[in-house]
């Protein structure tokens, strides 16, 4: 059987996300008997219902995968059904998931009938090959703080089943991968004997073989973090369950470029012209839609100079017809540099002041070698107490001294 790996749409992230994921999903429903989706579909927990309504339509588009090929879905061990119309096999990622008694997106399409959401359930794929019965087995886990997973995977003992070409599917961070990333699980934290494992969550594609377990991670369908590596192509992977072999598939995807200029005592016109002449050279690309560009102006300004002394509004207004700009000024003061960073997080994020503030929290603990315990618990109390009544600028102060 062929198995299609779909990654990471976000939907509602911008106007890319809808016709990039729609494009790989037909694209995977030409090529695949089945197509599997492993989390972060959408980009926010409650998405729009123009978002819904695109997502519904793409889903509904990508049913059909493989003709001959059915669905036996497991509840439990005695409650089960069959789909013949091959929807998409899905789990929620780190961004649908919500508290328990709260209704999941996923699980919302899932009922809808345009999804299967794979959490916790057991999804036989199984295709007629003359007298024969092809059969892929699809358990999974939905996405859970990244502390919490190893936890979360012992306590569900997920096990390969007999006769079937068995998948394992989840959304986590894996520490082999993102090293930086301490809390993450590790591959040795991942259920035993499965025949592949599917893996969301990191936005470029990623092949790992490692004890025995064989990973792959085809990354995000849409550009959302402006990193260096997701200017890599986006797309999708194709599985032969019979030869074991894997292929990337590209999609057409809006063209990212990542630049940074680092100066040092520079005057506002060394900066201004500088990054004129890459945005320029971008511009001047045969380009086949207006590309996403990511500009980091780093470093350091002639004594006395401020970051506002660099004024790029002319240079923005120049190109905002030629290209998706995002410029980022790294010139200012430590503070205000810190401050700017927390408000885009929150606006590209879509997090909340509080997730944002915990997260920074979190992060100058460590650097200060404090741990969460050892903090005192009044400022914590006070740090959520000002959070949850609005006060961010009040927190952020706090955030920044501790
Ligand atoms: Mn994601």
């Amino acid at each position: 059987m062929i198995i299609a790996v779909v990654s990471d749409f976000h939907f509602g992230y911008n106007a890319d996300a809808f016709p990039q994921a729609r494009e790989a999903m037909v694209d995977a429903r030409s090529r695949a008997d089945v197509i599997l989706a492993p989390g972060d579909l959408f980009d926010v927990r409650v998405p729009r219902q123009e978002t819904l309504h695109e997502a519904a339509i793409a889903f509904q588009d990508a049913k059909g995968a493989g003709s001959g090929t059915r669905q036996r879905i497991l509840e439990s061990d005695d409650v089960s059904f069959e789909r013949t119309d091959n929807p998409v096999i899905a789990i929620y990622g780190t961004h649908e998931r919500r508290a328990k008694g709260l209704s999941n997106v996923i699980e919302f399409f899932h009922t809808a009938g345009l999804l299967v959401n794979a959490h916790a359930r057991k999804i036989f794929v199984e295709k007629r090959v003359g007298a024969d019965i092809e059969r892929v087995c699809v358990q999974a886990m939905g996405g859970v703080p990244e502390e919490m997973a190893a936890q979360a995977l012992k306590l569900m003992d997920f096990k390969p089943v007999e006769g079937a070409f068995n998948v394992f599917m989840f959304h986590q961070s894996v520490r082999e991968l993102i090293p930086q990333d301490e809390s993450a699980m590790a591959m040795a934290d991942l259920p035993d004997g499965f025949d592949l494992y599917i893996n969301g969550h990191i936005h470029w594609r990623q092949e790992l073989r490692q004890g025995g377990k064989h990973l792959i991670i085809p990354g995000s369908t849409v550009v959302t973090q402006m990193k260096l590596p997701e200017a890599n192509p986006k797309g999708y992977y194709l599985f032969d369950t019979a030869r074991k072999s894997l292929q990337f598939v590209e999609i057409t995807s809006r063209p990212f470029f990542f630049r940074e200029l680092q100066f040092k005592d520079a005057s506002a016109q060394q900066v201004l012209s500088q990054a004129e002449a890459v945005l320029a050279e971008i511009a001047g690309k045969n380009n086949s839609q207006p590309p996403q560009v990511k500009l980091k102006l780093t470093g350091t300004l002639a004594k006395g100079l401020s970051s506002q002394a660099v004024d790029t509004t002319a240079l923005e207004a120049k190109y905002a017809d030629k290209l998706k700009l995002a410029l980022d000024k790294e010139l200012g003061s430590l503070e205000l540099k810190e401050k700017i960073e927390f408000l885009r997080r929150m606006r590209t994020e879509k997090k909340s002041a509080g997730e944002v503030a915990a997260e920074i929290l979190k992060h100058k603990l460590k650097e200060k070698e404090i741990t969460s315990e050892e903090m005192p618990k009044a400022a914590v109390e006070e740090l959520f107490e000002l959070l949850s009544e609005g006060e961010v600028d009040a927190a952020l102060e706090r955030v920044l001294k501790a």
